[in-house]
């Protein structure tokens, strides 16, 4: 196969900053107020990638305060101004493309195919697409003001995707963010950081603070924040809702999902065989809109699985940086175990187990793609978000039944059609509880598509004109000469 992509650039930034880092705050790292670090683990290998700072409620004080400093300097600059900030951003992104990308792989586990075909293109796209809107804001949204100072915790799935959701349309309408990246995978967000302030961005304007769960709790309890943003499980979600209700601060939420692949029997079977690879193999299943339970109408049902077995025969598990492999490694020991659990739950309650055959490397967190057939809607593994290479298979045999199956969870994020009849996909669609519906596909993202959950997916919207709204107050105003004669 093609030679693994090669690290040195990667390495090199790690060197430099002698793989120990502070946090980001007013347009240069700072040294932790606790002088604590956390290991950050590459999960291929299993051995210590770097360190970074634990967060404690000085650094999240200092992190808010500048982020308050440059609050309304930013907001002054208007939209023209800040379109070129993010324009920059884009290009700096571009430009460091490779370097991202090594650095997300190695980072998190996921394939460099992926960091570098999606993770770091859509990243660069949804700066752009937000440039674009802050240049239409002077005019288009006269009526509306920034929320002020944002806090937003990020998970490990899509470091710099997720950076790039929460952080574009905030700085387009003249928001200064503190980011809290995840414990697991910080470093692509303190690259961003440091990158962004080489390319113009003002200090303080974007801040990162790092550390676990305690400094992301630090950051959303702080006073001197308006709006804390959120995506991660839904566990955290629900504490985070508790502790900002009756604060005066906004929130929105993007948590979990069991999403639904709905396979009918006039579905092109191949084309949905592919889709399932690309719904639930594709990040590891790190996916919060994965497409994790498939449901299969009982005509094709024995055709798909066959044939779904033999396209699992194919699939290679392997380091990161090799440009062959399908899939890398899950992001740390703690959700390998989580995984493993919850397959061994759900074959003792009566599913049958397949796995890809391929071998996996010796050491590191890998998983091979597993397939659970004949899953009853009440077992564990059909109801819990395994957030892993996990598909879950049952059988329906008519529309109804489909949507009562699809409907049948507390999420309601995304959900996956496939029929050859547009009449039937149009009858499903609307019908199904979810804030995304794809039909005859999946996983698609756009910087112009609104994208959330409902139910206990969450609330709120990232992308399109609606994710601007998340971080806009509409404020009516009027004085003596505007008010009209009646
Ligand atoms: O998520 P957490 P974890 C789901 C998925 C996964 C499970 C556990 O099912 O198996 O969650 O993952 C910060 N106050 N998803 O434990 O803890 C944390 O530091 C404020 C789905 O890693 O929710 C990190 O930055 N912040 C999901 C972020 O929250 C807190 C993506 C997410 O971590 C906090 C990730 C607290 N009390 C996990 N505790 C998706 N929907 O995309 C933790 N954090």
């Amino acid at each position: 196969g093609p030679a693994p992509e090669a690290d040195g650039e990667a390495r090199a930034w790690l060197k430099r900053h002698d793989a120990t880092f502070g946090h980001f705050i007013a347009g240069k790292f700072v040294a932790p107020a606790s002088g604590k670090h956390l290991a950050t683990i590459e999960p291929a290998t299993g051995t210590t990638l770097a360190k970074i700072a634990q967060g404690i409620a000085a650094d999240v004080e200092a992190a808010v305060g500048a982020a308050r400093s440059a609050q309304s300097s930013w907001a002054k600059l208007g939209g023209h101004g800040r379109a070129r900030h993010l324009y920059a951003l884009a290009r700096m992104l571009q430009r460091h493309a490779r370097l991202f990308a090594v650095l997300e792989a190695i980072d998190n586990g996921k394939s460099i195919r992926e960091t570098r075909d999606l993770d770091v293109p859509l990243a660069a796209r949804h700066f752009l697409y937000h440039a674009g809107w802050a240049q239409l804001q002077d005019r288009e949204f006269v009526d509306h003001v920034p929320v002020g100072v944002i806090g937003q915790i990020i998970p490990w799935n899509f470091p710099l995707l997720m950076l790039a959701w929460k952080i574009a349309p905030a700085l387009a309408t003249g928001n200064t963010v503190v980011l809290k990246p995840a414990e697991f995978t910080s470093l692509t967000a303190l690259l961003f950081a440091e990158l962004a302030a080489e390319a113009g961005l003002p200090p303080g304007v974007l801040n990162v603070v790092t550390g676990d769960g305690a400094t992301g709790a630090l950051l959303v309890e702080n006073s001197g924040i308006d709006k804390i943003a959120f995506t991660g499980s839904t566990e955290v979600g629900r504490l985070i809702r508790q502790s900002t209700a009756g604060s005066g601060k906004s929130l929105t939420l993007e948590l979990g999902g069991k999403s639904p692949f709905i396979v009918f029997d006039d579905a092109d079977i191949d084309g949905a065989v592919e889709g399932v690879v690309d719904a639930i193999w594709f990040n590891q299943g790190q996916v919060c809109c994965a497409g994790s339970r498939l449901l299969l109408q009982e005509g094709i049902a024995e055709t798909f699985r066959k044939r779904l077995i033999r396209r699992m025969e194919t699939l290679r598990v392997g380091p990161p940086l090799d440009k062959a492999i399908d899939m890398g490694a899950v992001v740390a020991p703690v959700q390998l175990e989580r995984i493993k659990a919850l397959v061994e739950t759900g074959v003792k309650e009566g599913a049958e187990k397949y796995q890809a055959p391929g071998p996996l490397p010796a050491e590191g967190c890998f998983y091979p793609p597993t397939l659970l057939w004949n899953v009853h809607p009440s077992s564990t593994v059909a109801i819990e978000e395994i957030f892993g290479p996990v598909l879950v298979a049952m059988t329906f045999r008519t529309p109804d039944e489909a949507v009562m199956l699809a409907n049948n969870t507390r999420y309601g994020l995304a959900a996956s059609v496939w029929s050859e009849t547009i009449g039937l996909a149009l009858d499903i669609a609307p019908k199904l509880q979810a804030g995304v519906v794809w039909v005859n596909a999946t996983n698609l993202f756009d910087a112009s598509v609104g994208f959330g959950g409902y139910r206990e997916s969450g609330f709120g919207r990232e992308g399109g004109r609606e994710g601007l709204y998340e971080y806009l107050k509409p404020k009516a105003w009027s004085g003596r000469k505007a008010r009209a004669k009646v």
